[in-house]
């Protein structure tokens, strides 16, 4: 078992940031799970465009407001806590945080941890 709280992970190597985003990485490959879960926050008034071709996301928003939209047909989807996406089709896609968003992100393949955007939005398959 594996037991975990945010405060063991704030301020550690666990916790990996972008320009716009923090995230505290809870489960990562190297506990051989099969996914990854991680706590996001995303800074509010923020764009930002991901495609994560590597990896399934499945996101599920507990704090904030903000909206994804679908690159390849313009749908846009509002976001609030207690909503739910998934990219299961590896979507290209822009997320808005109109303000500061809270998320739960779990990634097929795991993520390493150390994962950070490439210039096309998305991350490189990691193996350690
Ligand atoms: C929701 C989202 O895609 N945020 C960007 C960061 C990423 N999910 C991560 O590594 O936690």
């Amino acid at each position: 078992m594996i037991v975990k709280s945010l405060e063991d992970i704030i301020g550690t190597e666990d916790e990996t940031s972008g320009d716009n985003w923090t995230s505290r990485r809870f489960l990562m490959k190297k506990d051989n799970c099969g996914f990854s879960m991680n706590d996001t926050i995303i800074k509010a008034g923020t764009d930002n465009y991901f495609w994560y071709k590597n990896h399934i996301e499945a996101v599920y928003c507990i704090e904030g407001e903000g909206e994804i939209e679908e690159v390849e047909n313009g749908k846009v989807h509002p976001l609030k806590p207690g909503t739910m996406y998934i990219l299961d089709k590896n979507d290209k896609h822009h997320l808005r945080a109109k303000t500061q968003m809270r998320m739960v992100c779990v990634f097929n393949p795991p993520l390493v941890g150390t994962e950070t955007h490439n210039e096309e939005g998305y991350y490189p398959l990691l193996t350690d």
